[in-house]
């Protein structure tokens, strides 16, 4: 986008992040800081697609910002805190840019807000597109802590492959990349579609403030951190796997001890949870892992896959199951 111009458009597409060492609960709400540290694949299996339009003022009048996901225009408090930072970047970096307004299209190839993490890979092309729109040039760090400010777990999608968040860091970094872990697979199962009924931001303070195990859980997550970072640098799944089980079990452990208690499980995701134990207990290495919402995605390795889908299909045969490896960052 030139200064002579009126606008600019920007485009891209980012995958969504899945944890194995969960983020929950946050170190300052203002500035959108996690409490805990988060590992996490990002996934090349699903995807964001988004469009962004700015407009510059020529009246120097503020005008408003709009964003469409699958055409329906949303709240606009959810996008206010990083529309206001992004204008902050540009008044440093871009001051000629001026007043300016934005309009963004937003779709995913999977089911929004439905514990399928569509805000990590929204946020992450929504900062990407706006980038590209202003022909801003900002850093990958700057991308990852300005789509952080939309949603924590967007940090994490700017990098490709094994990412982490640190507990109060502002900007997510790569561990290994997409090449690091060839054979590591991810089954995500889609048991439900439709959005869940309390959001992640939401239940997240309601953690905060009144589960009796919360800073149990906050501590507790920076020792299966290092854990699971040193089994994914040896790439063992068998060290990993009962890492991933515990950062979940515990995360929703204070989950269900909040007041009131948050529970995203349906009958059919302790299902799955049943069945993978029952398929390690004859040998099979797949390790599942849940987020805010009813969905559950399987990790294992790649001679195992056709294995672990051929009996889901055999006790859920209505499921949909789609297969990703780790993915790249955001284009
Ligand atoms: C994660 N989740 O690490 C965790 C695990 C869900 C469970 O990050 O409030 O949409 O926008 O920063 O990132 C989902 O929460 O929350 C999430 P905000 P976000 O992936």
């Amino acid at each position: 986008m030139t200064n002579s111009g009126t606008s600019g458009y920007g485009h891209s597409a980012a995958h969504p992040s899945l944890a194995l060492i969960k983020y929950w609960g946050k170190a300052d709400s203002v500035e959108n800081l996690p409490a805990t540290p988060s590992l996490a694949v990002t996934l090349d299996g699903l995807k964001t697609e988004t469009s962004v339009w700015i407009s510059r003022s020529t009246s120097g009048e503020n005008t408003t910002d709009a964003v469409f996901i699958d055409g329906v225009l949303q709240e606009k408090n959810r996008f206010e805190p990083f529309f206001r930072d992004f204008r902050k970047l540009m008044g440093k970096k871009m001051p000629g840019l001026g007043v300016f307004s934005i309009k963004a299209e937003s779709s995913s190839d999977f089911p929004s807000a439905a514990g399928l993490a569509s805000s990590s890979s929204g946020f992450a092309a929504l900062a990407c597109a706006c980038n590209d729109a202003a022909e801003a040039d900002l850093t990958r760090e700057e991308l990852s802590a300005l789509a952080r400010i939309g949603s924590a777990s967007a940090a994490r999608s700017l990098y490709g492959g094994f990412t982490s968040l640190g507990e109060g860091k502002k900007h997510a970094k790569q561990l290994f990349n997409e090449n690091w872990w060839p054979e590591f697979r991810i089954i995500i199962l889609e048991l439900e579609k439709e959005p869940k009924e309390i959001s992640s931001r939401q239940a997240m303070e309601q953690t905060r403030l009144t589960s009796p195990y919360y800073n149990a859980w906050v501590k507790d997550s920076v020792d299966l951190m290092s854990e699971a970072e040193a089994a994914l640098r040896d790439k063992n799944l068998e060290i990993l796997g009962p890492i991933i089980r515990k950062s979940y079990l515990r995360m929703f452990a204070t989950m269900f001890a909040a007041d009131p208690p948050v529970i995203y499980w349906k009958p059919v995701s302790l299902g799955v949870i049943r069945l993978c134990e029952k398929m390690r207990s004859e040998g099979i290495s797949v390790w599942e892992t849940m987020d805010a919402g009813p969905q559950v995605k399987l990790f294992c390795t790649e001679n195992e896959t056709g294995k672990i889908l051929s009996r889901l299909e055999a006790v859920f045969p209505d499921i949909r199951a789609r297969v990703c490896t780790p993915g790249s960052a955001p284009v």
